[in-house]
C-alpha cells in the first residue's frame, strides 16, 4: 500500500483516500442497497472488512465501485453504469459504493475553494453539479463535500444561486435541499429542519403527486427559475452551499 495513504470516515460510511496526489471518495449507493451483484465485475474477492474491500477497489486504477456483502465478499466493478437497480434480483446483505465524479469532489470544506467547484458569494459558499443524482445521493454528496443540499432562505439568496446556475449553458434542473414531511404537513428545509418561510413555487406547484415529495429548481422558458416538487429518485443535478 502507498505509504502516503490515509483513509478515514468522513461521514457514515463514505470512504476518502487522499494520497500525495490522489484522491479517491466512495460514496454509498442506497439505490442498489441489498440488490445481487450483477455481471461485468473486474474482480471478486474476500476481504476482512468493508475498510479492506473499499482499499482494494482504492488500489485497483480499474475500479470505480464495489459491491460488499456477506461473508465480507468483495467485488469489484469498472467504470460503467450498472443497470437500474430495480432490474437486479434482491439478495439481501450487500452494499454498493461508488467512487464520486472527480468533478464533484472537492475534498474538504476547509480545502475548498472556487477552482475546486465551489463559489464564495457574499459569506456563502454554493456548489453546482456537474453529474445527476437522486435527491438522496446528492445529499450524500453535498454532505460528503462538507455541506448540505441548497436551502434558499431568502429572494437575495435564491436570485444568487439562480446566477450560478444561469452560467451554466446547458440548461438543467437543480435539487434543492426541500422535501415534504408527512410528520409535520409542511414543506421543509432538511438540514436545518426548518419550515419554508421564502418560496418561488411554480405557479400550481407543489401539486398534490403523492410521491412528489422532493423540490428541485426547473427552468421557465423566459430563462427564469422557479420550484416545483417531483419524485425524490428523479436523477437531476444538484446545488449544495455551507
Ligand atoms: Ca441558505
Ligand atoms: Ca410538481
Amino acid at each position: 500500500m502507498n505509504t502516503g495513504l490515509l483513509w478515514a470516515l468522513v461521514f457514515f460510511t463514505t470512504f476518502q483516500f487522499v494520497g500525495s496526489s490522489n484522491r479517491k471518495l466512495f460514496l454509498p449507493d442506497h439505490s442498489y442497497h441489498n440488490r445481487k451483484p450483477p455481471s461485468g465485475r473486474i474482480y471478486e474477492t474476500e476481504t476482512s472488512s468493508l475498510e479492506s474491500c473499499a482499499i482494494t477497489c482504492y488500489e485497483d486504477d480499474r475500479c470505480a465501485s464495489f459491491f460488499h456483502g456477506p461473508q465480507h465478499k468483495c467485488i469489484g466493478y469498472p467504470k460503467v453504469p450498472f443497470p437500474p437497480s430495480d432490474n437486479l434480483t434482491v439478495e439481501m446483505g450487500w452494499d454498493v459504493f461508488r467512487h464520486a465524479e472527480k468533478n464533484d469532489v472537492p475534498a474538504e470544506k476547509n480545502d475548498v475553494p472556487a477552482e475546486k467547484g465551489w463559489s464564495l458569494v457574499g459569506e456563502k459558499y454554493y456548489f453546482v453539479s456537474h453529474s445527476k443524482l437522486n435527491w438522496t445521493r446528492a445529499k450524500d454528496m453535498c454532505a460528503s463535500m462538507g455541506g448540505y443540499l441548497l436551502e434558499i432562505e431568502s429572494e437575495s439568496e435564491a436570485n444568487a444561486t439562480d446566477e450560478l446556475v444561469m452560467q451554466r449553458s446547458e440548461r438543467a434542473d437543480y435539487w434543492i435541499g426541500a422535501m415534504y414531511s408527512s410528520n409535520s404537513n409542511q414543506w421543509t428545509w432538511v438540514n436545518s429542519g426548518n419550515e419554508m418561510v421564502y418560496t418561488r413555487w411554480v405557479p400550481g406547484q407543489p401539486s398534490d403527486d403523492g410521491f412528489a415529495d422532493c423540490v428541485d429548481i426547473a427552468w421557465a422558458w423566459d430563462r427564469t427559475t422557479a420550484w416545483d416538487n417531483t419524485p425524490c429518485s428523479d436523477s437531476k443535478m444538484f446545488l449544495c452551499e455551507y
